[in-house]
C-alpha cells in the first residue's frame, strides 16, 4: 500500500509555450535563440565567432593525443637505431581517488587486474620505465642467466646504460618531476585510504567489541584474551600517527577511566610487553601524556613476577592481580622469542623511571642466551626451559614463529642503546651468517630467494609468513651501518614475500609456504590446504616500508597498495571491521574466521601508512625504533 496518494506528488509544470512537453521546449528555445542571434549586429556577431574559433584551435593544439600524430616522435622519442620507443603515456588524469568500500578499483577484469597487480597507472609507467615490474623482473632473472648475471636487466642488456641516459636526460628529468608529481597527490590518495581502512576497522571494534580485547566482526561481538581491551591499546599510537583525533580521543578516555591492571587474570608476558606496555610507552612518548606513562608503569611492574624463576628464564604466564607467574600447563618451557622479545620495552621502563630492575631482568636473558650451547652457526632452538635455563627440543632452526623476533631483537636493542653493544652485534651478525650458510634456497622455476627451516639435519623449503619481518630487519641494519650485502639480501627477499602475495589467487599471502626446489616445477611456491589461512598479519608490509624509506623506489609502495587492496576485497567486512579469512587461494570463499587481530590497528595499518608517505620524518628511522609490534620506541640520546 502506498502511504500517500499519488495526487500527493509534487508536479513540475513549464508555463508558456510547449509546456510539459520536452520535444517542444527544445524547439521553441531553439527559436527564441535564433531570434536573438539575429537581433545582433554584423560586429557583435563577428566577435562571437572570432572567440568560438580561438577557443577551438586552443584546445586542438593543447590535446596531445591529437597533436602526437600531427609532430611525430621528437628527437628525445627515438632511440640510437632510431626505431620509435614505446613509452608509456602518463595519464592526464589521476585515477579515481580509492574511497575503499564506496569506490573499488574499476570493475573490469583487464583493468582490474593493471590496477590491482601493478599500482596505479602513474606508478605502473615509472615502474616499467626503471624496468622494475614483477613480470619484468621475472623476465629479467632468465636473461640475467644468459648474459652471465648482469644486475641491471634489461637496460644493461643493451650495454648502453650511460649513452640511453645521456640522450633522454631531460626528457627524463621531466618526466621524473611529472611523475613525482603526480605520485605524491597518489600517495595523498593511498594516505586517506589507509585512514578510511583504519576508521572502517574501528567502527567495527566501537560498535560491537568497544573496551575488548578483539572484534568478532561477522558475528558482531568480541573476543577477551586477556581483558585488557588489547585492540584499544595497540591501536593508540596508530591513530596518533594517522591523525585521527577525535579516535585518539576517545581511545584515552577509556584508558584513563576504565583500563584497570588490578585484575585477577592471567596474561602472557610476551604479548602483554610487546601490545600493552610496547603500546602505552610509544603512545607516551608521541603525545606527551603522563597518564600512558603512569600506565605502562603498573603493568610493567606487575609483569615483574614471571621472572622468578630457578633459572632467571622468565615463565610464559603471569597473574597481574594475584602477582604470580607460571609456565603453560604442559610443560616447563618457554619460547625464546618470547623471552628474548621483551628488552626493548623493559628497558624503556628503566630509562623513564630510573630504576633499574626492568632493564636487569631482561639483560640476563640475553646474557644466558649468548652464552648457552646448541645453536648453529648463531641461530638459535625454539625452546628454553625455566628450570635450567637450557634449550630444549633442540635441532629445529627457524627464523619464524618461536625464534623469529629473537633475531630482531639483538638488531634493534643494539640500534636503541646508540649501537655500543658489541655483544649484541655480534650475535646478530652471527646468526645473519647462520641464515645465509644454513637456511637461504631459491625456488624453482623463478629462482625466488627464500629463508627455510632446518630440522634435525634436514633442510625444508617452509617458510613462514612471519619471516617477512625480515627484509625490513636487513635493511635497517645496512642503514646503521652493517655490511651492504644484508641490503642486497633483503631485496631479494622482499620480492619473494611480495611473491607469496601475488601468486595467490586472494592477493593474500597464507601463513605458511612451501617453495619447489626441484627442476621442472611449474610454480615457486604452493601452500598447504591447512596453511591457507591469512590473519591480516603485519610482516610484509612492515618489510616495504623499511625497504621504501632507505631506497625511495616507489615499487614497494605499489606492492603495498596492492596489498591494502586485496584486504579490502578479501577480508573487509561490511558492518565493519576485517576478518581474518581461512582459505587465500579461494577467491569465491575465502572462509572468514570472524576475527579482527588486534595486530591488524596496532602494526599493518599502520606499516602501510607509513609506507605510503614521503616524509622522512614521520617516525625517523634515525630517531625511533620499532617494537615487534610496531610500537615506536626512542633511540637513546647518546650521553658521551
Ligand atoms: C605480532 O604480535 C608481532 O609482530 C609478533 O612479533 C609476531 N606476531 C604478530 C604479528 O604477526
Amino acid at each position: 500500500m502506498y502511504p500517500q496518494s499519488r495526487q500527493d506528488y509534487v508536479s513540475i509544470s513549464f508555463s508558456g509555450q510547449g509546456s510539459g512537453i520536452y520535444n517542444n521546449s527544445k524547439q521553441w528555445r531553439r527559436q527564441s535563440y535564433w531570434r536573438k542571434w539575429k537581433q545582433l549586429s554584423r560586429l557583435q556577431r563577428s566577435l562571437i565567432l572570432f572567440i568560438f574559433v580561438l577557443l577551438f584551435v586552443c584546445a586542438f593544439v593543447s590535446y596531445p593525443g591529437v597533436t602526437a600524430h600531427i609532430r611525430g616522435p621528437t628527437e628525445k622519442e627515438q632511440d640510437t637505431d632510431s626505431s620509435i620507443v614505446e613509452r608509456p603515456a602518463i595519464p592526464h588524469v589521476l585515477p579515481e581517488p580509492v574511497v575503499i568500500g564506496r569506490h573499488l578499483p574499476p570493475e573490469q577484469p583487464s583493468q582490474r587486474k593493471l590496477y590491482n597487480r601493478r599500482g596505479p597507472p602513474v606508478l605502473q609507467n615509472r615502474l616499467q620505465k626503471k624496468g622494475n615490474t614483477s613480470d619484468t623482473m621475472i623476465k629479467d632473472k632468465s636473461a640475467d642467466s644468459k648474459n652471465g648475471g648482469e644486475e641491471e636487466g634489461v637496460i644493461s642488456r643493451h650495454g648502453a646504460v650511460r649513452g640511453q641516459q645521456a640522450t633522454e636526460g631531460t626528457l627524463e628529468n621531466k618526466e621524473d618531476s611529472r611523475a613525482n608529481e603526480v605520485l605524491s597527490k597518489e600517495s595523498a590518495i593511498w594516505l586517506e585510504a589507509v585512514r578510511e581502512a583504519f576508521r572502517h576497522a574501528w567502527k567495527g571494534y566501537k560498535d560491537f567489541a568497544w573496551g575488548h580485547d578483539e572484534l568478532r566482526p561477522i558475528s558482531k561481538s568480541y573476543s577477551e584474551w586477556f581483558g585488557l581491551g588489547l585492540t584499544l591499546i595497540d591501536a593508540l599510537d596508530t591513530m596518533w600517527i594517522l591523525g585521527l583525533k577525535d579516535e585518539f580521543e576517545e581511545a584515552k578516555a577509556w584508558v584513563a577511566t576504565e583500563l584497570t591492571f588490578n585484575k585477577n587474570v592471567d596474561v602472557n608476558l610476551f604479548e602483554t610487553t610487546i601490545r600493552i606496555l610496547g603500546g602505552l610507552l610509544s603512545t607516551y612518548h608521541l603525545s606527551g601524556d603522563s597518564m600512558f606513562l603512569e600506565k605502562a608503569k603498573d603493568i610493567g611492574s606487575r609483569l615483574m613476577p614471571a621472572f622468578n624463576t630457578p633459572s632467571k628464564i622468565p615463565y610464559s604466564d603471569v597473574n597481574i592481580g594475584k602477582g604470580t607467574a607460571h609456565p603453560p600447563r604442559w610443560t616447563s618451557d618457554s619460547t625464546v622469542a618470547e623471552v628474548t622479545s621483551i628488552q626493548l620495552e623493559f628497558r624503556e621502563l628503566s630509562r623513564l623511571t630510573q630504576q633499574p630492575q626492568y632493564e636487569a631482568v631482561v639483560a640476563e636473558v640475553m646474557k644466558q642466551i649468548h652464552k648457552l650451547d646448541g645453536k648453529l652457526d648463531g641461530l638459535v632452538p625454539m625452546f628454553i626451559n625455566t628450570n635450567n635455563g637450557q634449550f630444549t627440543h633442540q635441532g629445529i632452526y627457524t627464523l619464524g614463529a618461536r625464534a623469529d623476533s629473537y633475531y630482531e631483537y639483538l638488531l634493534k636493542q643494539w640500534i636503541q642503546g646508540g649501537k655500543k653493544e658489541n655483544q649484541l652485534l655480534e650475535d646478530y651478525l652471527q646468526a645473519i651468517e647462520g641464515v645465509k650458510k644454513n637456511l637461504l634456497q631459491k625456488s624453482s622455476p623463478n629462482g625466488f630467494t627464500f629463508v627455510g627451516e632446518v630440522s634435525h639435519g634436514q633442510f625444508s623449503p617452509k617458510m613462514d609468513h612471519l619471516v617477512c619481518f625480515l627484509p625490513g630487519t636487513l635493511a635497517l641494519g645496512a642503514h646503521n651501518g652493517l655490511p651492504a650485502d644484508h641490503m642486497d639480501l633483503a631485496k631479494k627477499l622482499m620480492e619473494t614475500c611480495y611473491q607469496m602475495y601475488v601468486q595467490m589467487e586472494t592477493g593474500l599471502s597464507p601463513e605458511i609456504v612451501h617453495f619447489n626446489m626441484h627442476q621442472g616445477s611449474t610454480r615457486d611456491i604452493d601452500a598447504k590446504l591447512a596453511d591457507r589461512h591469512n590473519l591480516l598479519r603485519p610482516e610484509t608490509v612492515e618489510s616495504l616500508f623499511y625497504l621504501y624509506r632507505f631506497t625511495k623506489d616507489h615499487k614497494y609502495q605499489a606492492w603495498g597498495w596492492e596489498i591494502l587492496q586485496s584486504f579490502n576485497k578479501y577480508t573487509k567486512v561490511s558492518s565493519g571491521g576485517y576478518t581474518s579469512i581461512n582459505n587465500v587461494r579461494d577467491p569465491d570463499y575465502p572462509g572468514p574466521r570472524d576475527k579482527m587481530e588486534s595486530f591488524f590497528l596496532g602494526e599493518t595499518l599502520k606499516y602501510l601508512y607509513l609506507l605510503f608517505s614521503d616524509d622522512p620524518n614521520l617516525i625517523s628511522l634515525d630517531q625511533y625504533v620499532f617494537n615487534t609490534e610496531a610500537h615506536p620506541l626512542p633511540i637513546w640520546p647518546s650521553t658521551v
